[in-house]
């Protein structure tokens, strides 16, 4: 538990009817007792002059004490609901700083929620995502997260991973029967059974990431390939600038398009090559970050082009990457869908619709979901990177019955799992996740 007391406004800075002070910490007692006279029966509403530290009135107003643990942070509480001024409110804040608090960072609350164990990661992100929803249906959907709806899921995919392991890893303590036992047909139904279960989760997780932030989905491909023409072909209009002149788009463009039904974010980027000029140049660097926070990726080659190959190690390794091949009025290629590769003509439309299919397909986008939960783009990086982790654990024991070898990324799936909920999370990741949040909260 954090030695030192924060505090800091629970309302929105400006004037209303009410304003909110809330004090965390050790501190809070003694904070109570000098400014409201006495500490307030726990977890009750009590009428209260407040007084600064010399015990002049400052405002009076209802408080509400919450002892520790059972408070939001896990630590004492104090709220002031006085009236609803800055000056009231940054008074009440300085008499708390004057008496040992410290003004809270951004997110600080949630922080010690989540430290505490009140909360575990998803539910603290869910709190500034159900504040900061901007439908309806994304507001009940990050209040079913905050209830643990997604949390829940992904313990439990959790759970069965370990069960597997420890299946798999008490196979190769006994070596002699090995074999058999990684031959055993209940270990491959529960191998199947993880994949079913990492196959929903992700699904319910593209889901969420939709609701909360649309669709993204990032063109690239070299110059001229017909990259902004797409997007003008997509969006129905003339948003970009198209030229013959390789290099015309340099700078990252962002247009919001209905994909029947489907909010999607088209952006489009400066076409990717070698000795660029230097406008060129910041434009490419800049179509990289963009990549960066793609949901998906539109590979666009010109198939007249000599040179269509985008460089590969410009994109994203965990996004997946559509390969879009344009301009084919100028060879008679057939229009449409082949494998997973869209062959079309942004110039005439033909084969447009089967990029359309695609992308909603690629978002899994499956309309308005009962139970749905809302989920942040860093949860599904992770759940991509841990069902990447049991699917090279699975071909290893299909190739070669390595138990060990399944075994160790089963150990490695299941760390990045625990990612999401703050199981095992980095520091700094946690510094990133809280100081988005704003402050008070
Ligand atoms: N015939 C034909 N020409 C096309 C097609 N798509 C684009 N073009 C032409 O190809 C040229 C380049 O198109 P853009 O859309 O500007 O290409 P881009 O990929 O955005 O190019 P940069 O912004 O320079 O990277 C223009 O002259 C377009 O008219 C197509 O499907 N068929
Ligand atoms: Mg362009």
């Amino acid at each position: 538990m954090s030695a030192d007391t924060i505090v800091a406004p629970a309302t929105p800075p400006g004037t209303g009817g009410v304003g909110i002070v809330r004090i965390s910490g050790g501190a809070v007692e003694r904070i109570a007792r000098t400014m409201l006279g006495s500490l307030p029966e726990p977890r009750t509403a009590t009428y209260r002059n407040f007084r600064d530290a010399a015990g002049g009135r400052v405002d009076a107003g209802l408080s509400l004490y919450f002892p520790a643990p059972a408070s939001f942070t896990g630590e004492s509480v104090l709220e002031l609901h006085g009236h609803g001024g800055p000056m009231v409110l940054s008074m009440l804040v300085d008499t708390a700083v004057e008496l040992g608090a410290r003004m809270a960072e951004p997110g600080e609350f949630s922080k010690r929620a989540f430290l505490n164990g009140k909360l575990d990661l998803v539910q603290a992100e869910a709190i500034a995502d159900l504040i900061g929803s901007g439908t309806a249906q994304a507001a009940r959907a990050a209040l079913r997260s905050l209830s643990g709806a997604f949390s829940n899921a992904v313990d439990s995919l959790a759970e069965r991973l370990v069960r597997l392991r420890m299946h798999v890893e008490a196979a190769i303590d006994f070596p002699e029967e090995e074999i058999d036992f990684l031959s055993d047909d209940a270990l491959h139904a529960h191998i199947d059974d993880c994949a079913q279960a990492f196959e929903t989760l992700l699904a319910g997780a593209r889901q969420g990431r939709m609701l909360r932030d649309g669709f993204r989905v990032v063109i690239v491909g070299r110059p001229n390939a017909g990259k902004s023409s797409l997007l003008n072909r997509l969006s129905g209009q003339q948003a970009a600038i198209v030229t013959e002149v390789a290099g015309t788009t340099r700078d990252v463009l962002r247009e919001q398009i209905d994909v029947d039904g489907l909010a999607v974010e088209l952006v489009d980027t400066a076409g990717l090559r070698e000795d660029p000029d230097r406008i060129e140049a910041e434009g490419i660097r800049r179509a990289k970050e963009a990549l960066g926070s793609a949901d998906t990726v539109l590979w666009i080659r010109d198939v007249t082009d000599p040179e269509r190959e985008t460089p590969q190690e410009n994109l994203p390794a965990d996004v997946p990457v559509t390969v879009v091949h344009n301009k084919i009025d100028l060879t008679g290629d057939a229009p449409g869908l082949v494998g997973d590769e869209v062959w079309l003509s942004a110039e005439t439309g033909e084969g447009v619709d089967a990029l359309r299919t695609r992308i909603r397909e690629l978002a899994g986008y499956e309309g308005r979901g009962e139970g749905a939960f809302t989920a942040r783009r860093r949860h599904l990086r992770a759940l991509r990177r841990a069902a990447a982790h049991f699917r090279t654990g699975r071909r290893a024991l299909a190739a070669s019955k390595a138990g060990e070898l399944l075994a160790e990324e089963l150990r490695l799936s299941h760390r990045v799992l625990g990612e999401i909920t703050g199981a095992f999370t980095a520091d700094d990741l946690l510094g990133k996740i809280f100081s988005e949040f704003c402050i008070g909260k």
